[in-house]
C-alpha cells in the first residue's frame, strides 16, 4: 500500500510493503499511480516526497515473482503502468523528491530517477540489476539514467547490473546528496520549495524537462515566451518588487 502523509503543502508518499522490501506488485503500483494522480491534481500540495517504509528499502524493484508469470501482453501492460507512475513524478507541475532510504533497485531506481531531486541515506544501494534476470529496465531506466548520469555511466550500470553505494551514487550524479536521516533532508528541501513561487517552479520544471530533448533553439524560444508570460501574473511582480523594497516576498501562486 501507499501511505500519504500531509505536512502543510508537502505530501510524503511512502511505499509500504515491507515483507517484500517494498517491491511493487500490481496492487501497490496501481495504488502509487493513483496517489500520484491525486497529489498532482491537488493545488494545495506544492512539493511531493517519495520514500520507502522501514529502514531497509526504498523500493527493491518490480515484484520478481509477479513478473516471472507474465506473457507478452501482460508485460507490456506492466511496463505501461510503471511508465504512468514515472511520468507523473517527472511531469506533475510541482517538484518531486526521492528520499532513498535503502535498496533502490530496478524499478525502484527508475522511480527515483523520475523524480526531480534524489537524496540517499548513507546505507542506500542503487542500481539496475535487471540484466541479471534476463530482462531490461522497463520503467524508464534505459532513458532516464543516461539523462541523469550521462550515457557512458548509464551503459556500464545497465549492461553490468552493478549496484552502487551512496557515495558512488553521489560521485556519478545519480543522487544530489547523501544525508542521514534522508527523509529529514527531503522534508527540508520540500518545505523550502513550497515557500517559493509555484508558478515559477512549474514553468522551470516544464522547461528543464525539455533540456535534453527536442530542438535547442525551439527550447530557448519557449523559455523566452514563458518568461514573458510570467509577467501576466502576480508572483514575478511581487518577487521583483520585494527585492527593491527590501522585504520578503509573499507569493500567491498566480
Ligand atoms: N520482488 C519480489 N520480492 C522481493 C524483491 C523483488 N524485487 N526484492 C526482495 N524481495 C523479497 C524477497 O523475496 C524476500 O521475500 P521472502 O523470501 O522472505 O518471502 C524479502 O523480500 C526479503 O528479501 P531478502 O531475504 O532477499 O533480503 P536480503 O537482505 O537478503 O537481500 C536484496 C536484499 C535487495 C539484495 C535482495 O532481496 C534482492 O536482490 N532483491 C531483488 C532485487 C532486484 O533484482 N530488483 C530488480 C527487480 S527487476 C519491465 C517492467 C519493469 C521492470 C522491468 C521490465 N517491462 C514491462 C519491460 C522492472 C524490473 C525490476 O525491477
Amino acid at each position: 500500500m501507499i501511505r500519504v502523509d500531509r505536512d502543510d503543502a508537502v505530501a510524503v508518499l511512502t511505499v509500504d510493503r515491507q515483507d517484500a522490501l517494498n517491491a511493487l506488485d500490481v496492487a501497490t503500483l496501481t495504488d502509487l499511480r493513483d496517489r500520484l494522480r491525486d497529489v498532482a491534481g491537488d493545488d494545495g500540495i506544492r512539493a511531493v516526497i517519495l520514500t520507502g517504509a522501514g529502514e531497509k528499502a526504498f523500493v527493491a524493484g518490480a515484484d520478481i515473482k509477479y513478473m516471472s508469470g507474465l506473457d507478452v501482453e501482460q508485460a507490456k501492460a506492466w511496463g505501461a503502468l510503471g511508465h504512468e507512475a514515472g511520468r507523473l513524478l517527472e511531469t506533475m507541475p510541482k517538484p518531486t523528491i526521492a528520499a532513498v532510504n535503502g535498496f533502490a533497485l530496478g524499478g525502484g531506481c527508475e522511480l527515483a530517477l523520475a523524480c526531480d531531486i534524489r537524496y540517499a541515506a548513507s546505507g542506500a544501494r542503487l542500481g539496475q540489476p535487471e540484466v541479471n534476470l534476463g530482462i531490461i529496465p522497463g520503467w524508464g531506466g534505459t532513458q532516464r539514467l543516461a539523462r541523469v548520469c550521462g550515457l557512458g555511466v548509464a551503459k556500464e550500470l545497465i549492461f553490468t547490473g552493478r549496484v552502487v553505494d551512496a557515495e558512488e551514487a553521489l560521485r556519478i550524479g545519480l543522487v544530489n546528496g547523501v544525508h542521514d536521516p534522508v527523509l529529514d533532508k527531503a522534508r527540508e528541501t520540500a518545505a523550502l520549495l513550497a515557500s517559493k513561487s509555484n508558478v515559477a517552479l512549474r514553468i522551470m520544471k516544464e522547461l528543464a524537462n525539455r533540456a535534453l530533448g527536442g530542438e535547442h533553439g525551439a527550447n530557448l524560444r519557449a523559455e523566452g515566451e514563458m518568461f514573458g508570460e510570467l509577467f501576466a501574473g502576480e508572483d514575478a511582480k511581487e518577487g521583483l518588487s520585494a527585492f527593491v523594497e527590501k522585504r520578503d516576498p509573499v507569493f500567491k501562486g498566480t
